[in-house]
């Protein structure tokens, strides 16, 4: 599965800058990933892993030559349009919403920083209440769903019955102001919604877009942000220029800023784990590849995700953690220590696993 991350926000909030930054990194022309640039505003961006290169380094020394490396990849889509009034069709409304309902993940850029070069469309900086604008957009578009459903009749199935209970209460929680995901919260009562693809039901990340200094001031303890939940702290422009360096030369500039991580990659990981995603790994010499999928999901599924031929097929899994692999060089020595485990295909697939599959013909 590709991850699919929408970026909103209001305007001028940076958005676009965020996008364009993460665009630096896409991943161009890697096979698998043809259609990066077919639309504008989407971005295919890589996970950021660093055990692809360790496993490449392993494939180079006992194959001789040095696999490519294909990373899991985040689609990002930066999403104009949202203003006050954009449920009812202000800016570019419905069409925003139209691109927002697809995305798994909302990260919802607030503006922190001043600078009275970039207008903000609400006055003056406020953080709260622009948070406050674009949710009461969201459940007011999620009102608009939810008000086209339409009441079973009399004599009608439990089930139907059951359904319909589900959407009175959600009228009701949205009308009061609060998000989907905060009224419905059984399980199987959120399975009967997936279809509608709520706004509000989708997790959030926030993203505080903070000025240089702000970036750089030790323990930054701007109360707001410590308000908002999840949230990760980035200076948009900052991470534009950041990206826009030789790989190099990013390191340094990252010191220089008193950083480790690239706040991007911070995000990435984040959205990763807000999902409950996970990675397994192939070494081969036609590629060392990164295949998400989700926690809890077993050996044959997983075998799915890489070609539906081989959950057709499925025979068993060899499985190697990833830290074996690269201590013993590979599969031989990891087969002839019996660090290999044989698993069949109910077996849950961990984060980390080197994983061989066995196909039947
Ligand atoms: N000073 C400062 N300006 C920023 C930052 N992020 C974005 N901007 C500026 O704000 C303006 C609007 O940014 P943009 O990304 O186009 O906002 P969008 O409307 O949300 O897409 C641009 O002039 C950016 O250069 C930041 O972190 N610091
Ligand atoms: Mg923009």
């Amino acid at each position: 599965m590709n991850l699919k991350v929408g970026i909103i926000g209001l305007p001028n909030a940076g958005k676009s800058t965020l996008f364009n930054a993460l665009l630096k990194k896409q991943v161009a022309d890697v096979a698998p990933y043809p259609f990066c640039t077919i639309e504008p505003n989407i971005g295919v961006v890589p996970v950021p892993d660093a055990r692809l290169e360790d496993l490449a380094k392993v494939v180079e020394a006992t194959e001789g030559t040095k696999p490519p490396i294909v990373p899991a990849v985040v689609e990002f889509v930066d999403i104009a349009g949202l203003v006050k009034g954009a449920s009812q069709g202000e800016g570019l409304g419905n069409k925003f919403l139209s691109h927002i309902r697809e995305v798994h993940l909302i990260v919802n850029v607030l503006r922190f920083f001043e600078d009275p070069s970039v207008v903000h469309v609400a006055g003056e900086v406020d953080v709260l209440r622009d948070k406050e604008i674009i949710e009461t957009e969201l459940i007011l578009a999620d009102l608009q769903t939810i008000n086209k459903q339409i009441e079973p009749k009399m004599n009608t199935t439990k089930e139907e019955r059951a359904g319909w209970e589900v959407i009175r209460k959600l009228k009701e929680g949205l009308n009061a102001g609060n998000p989907a995901s905060a009224i419905i919260t059984d399980p199987d009562e959120r399975k009967l919604l997936r279809e509608l693809n709520l706004l509000t039901m989708k997790p959030v990340l926030y993203v505080a877009n903070v000025s240089e200094l702000q970036m750089t001031e030790q323990g930054n303890n701007n109360v707001t942000i410590e308000q908002l939940q999840p949230a990760i702290t980035v200076c948009a422009k900052t991470e534009f220029e950041l990206a826009s360096l030789p790989e190099n030369e990013q390191k340094e500039y990252l010191q220089e800023l008193g950083l480790s991580v690239a706040a991007l990659d911070r995000m990435i990981q984040k959205a990763y784990e807000m999902l409950g995603l996970i990675s397994f790994l192939t070494a081969r010499v036609k590629e060392v590849r990164a295949w998400t999928v989700e926690r809890g999901v077993q050996a044959l599924q997983a075998a799915g995700v890489i070609h539906t031929d081989f959950e057709k097929k499925f025979i068993k899994a060899d499985v190697v953690d990833f830290s074996d692999f690269v201590s013993l060089m590979g599969w031989q020595k990891c087969r002839e220590e019996g660090e290999v485990r044989s698993e069949g295909r109910g077996y849950q697939i961990q984060d980390g696993d080197v994983i061989e599959f066995k196909i039947g013909t």
